[in-house]
């Protein structure tokens, strides 16, 4: 109503003074408002949220999408071309759009493609941009320390400058998450929280404080809302192989089924604040519908030692982790993070976010999750077919 009446004033402006720019506005405003509503079951006009993601192929875009699409967004994620398939993650979500598929979108993107982000964002329109994409493996940003930059520090620069200059354009606002890592903290003493200084330790920690601090940036300068969350590490049954809890749930199972004889790990003595990824991405979400940007650390609270993980997994298993697991210090980092535990307090009293699933909970659930694999793994190799190996390089 109040569109069609800003648009008819917009012509009659656009007739007498030719006020193009005003127009445009206004036709964007219009073009929103219809893409945006749609009457639910019950008829009711409901606003539809536009979501971008990238890295929905990981381990937190992939839940993420299953969040969003869960409140009836329509979600668009950024895949990188890849020779082989990188969608596993997301398969359950995708319907191909031959078949009627709706809610998610993916698009051909990298965050080193400054031009395909600009036109992503440009065409896409978000409504919230959760920028998840990163080369996101500690020990690799050694060996890969400017491409890990050029991701995950230009890559959040680049897209806040997308996100700035479609806002700039159209009027349109749009919210911004950066994933922060507690990993900026490095050397600093737990517990951490937000009033910590950061000490990073790695290539890639370099490059999330700078993502942060450009996050910042563009808050202050340009009243965006941009929103850090300095997430603790969070693991899943999705969580990446080659990072050390679905390593150790990935070995033990397999070692349960007679399907390897022993894992390899570094070192022993690193301390990590562990969560469920389901309860970090519902975190990540809370900081965007927040009435201020702001920057949270998102973390239990609790820690345990690389050890006790390994003794929990195997102690479920009924195995002896002395008989099978063995150090090898092609693990160990040139700079280790010795002990990371966060104090969350901040997200807990001003959004009212709190973890739902305990560390027992989330071993279970991946030592769970990987014992079926290894159950299938063990049918396809009783059955003569040859496995690639399933332990990281990492
Ligand atoms: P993953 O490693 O599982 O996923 C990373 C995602 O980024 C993948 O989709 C990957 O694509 C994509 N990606 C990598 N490089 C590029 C690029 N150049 N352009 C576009 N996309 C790219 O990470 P998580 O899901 O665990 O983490 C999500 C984010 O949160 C990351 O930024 C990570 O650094 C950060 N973080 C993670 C924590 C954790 O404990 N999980 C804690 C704190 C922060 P592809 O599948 O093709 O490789
Ligand atoms: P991290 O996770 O470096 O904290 O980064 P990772 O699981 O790789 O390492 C955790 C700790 O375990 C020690 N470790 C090993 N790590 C790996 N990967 N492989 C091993 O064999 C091994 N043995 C011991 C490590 O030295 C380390 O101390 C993760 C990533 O998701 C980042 O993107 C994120 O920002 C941080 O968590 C928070």
């Amino acid at each position: 109503m109040q569109i069609s009446v800003l648009t008819e004033i917009a012509l009659q402006l656009d007739d007498r003074i030719a006020c193009p720019a005003f127009l445009a506005v206004v036709t964007h405003w219009q073009y929103q408002y219809v893409r945006r509503h749609r009457l639910n079951t019950e008829g009711y006009n409901i606003m539809t949220k536009i979501a971008l993601i990238s890295g929905i192929t990981g381990q937190d875009g992939s839940y993420l999408a299953d969040f969003l699409l869960g409140k009836g967004y329509e979600v668009h994620g950024i895949i990188r071309r890849s020779s082989s398939f990188n969608t596993g993650r997301i398969d359950h979500l995708y319907h191909d759009q031959h078949e009627g598929g709706e809610g998610l979108v993916l698009h051909y993107g990298d965050l080193t493609d400054s031009s395909g982000l600009r036109k992503l964002v440009e065409s896409v329109q978000p409504d919230e941009v959760y920028n998840l994409g990163a080369q996101s493996h500690v020990k690799v940003s050694f060996e890969l320390p400017e491409y890990t930059v050029d991701s995950v520090g230009l890559g959040a620069l680049r897209l806040l400058e997308a996100v700035r200059d479609y806002r700039g354009r159209t009027g349109h606002d749009v919210r911004y998450y950066q994933a922060s890592s507690s990993e900026m903290f490095g050397s600093a003493p737990a517990p951490q929280s937000e009033a910590t200084p950061f000490h990073p330790r790695s290539p890639y920690s370099c490059a999330k404080v700078y993502a942060y601090w450009q996050t910042v940036n563009y808050r202050e300068s340009y009243d965006l809302f941009g929103c850090n969350g300095i997430l603790f590490n969070h693991e899943s049954e999705r969580r990446g192989e080659t990072f050390v809890t679905r390593k150790i749930t990935r070995a033990a199972t397999r070692i349960k089924l007679g399907l390897q004889d022993k894992l390899y790990l570094g070192n022993l003595d690193a301390k990590r604040d562990w969560g469920h990824a389901e309860d970090y991405v519902r975190a990540q979400w809370m900081m965007l519908q927040a009435d201020k940007a702001d920057d949270y650390v998102v973390a239990t609270g609790e820690s345990y030692t690389v050890r006790q993980f390994v003794e929990s997994v195997f102690g479920q298993l009924s195995l002896d982790p002395e008989r099978y697991v063995a150090v090898d210090p092609r693990y160990f980092r040139p700079a280790e993070v010795d002990h990371l535990e966060g104090d969350s307090t901040k997200i807990r009293e001003a959004l009212g976010w709190k973890p739902e699933i305990s560390f027992e909970q989330l071993v279970s659930r991946m030592v769970e999750s990987d014992l079926k694999l290894a159950e299938r793994e063990r049918t396809l190799t009783d059955a003569g077919h040859m496995l690639t190996s399933a332990t990281g390089v990492r």
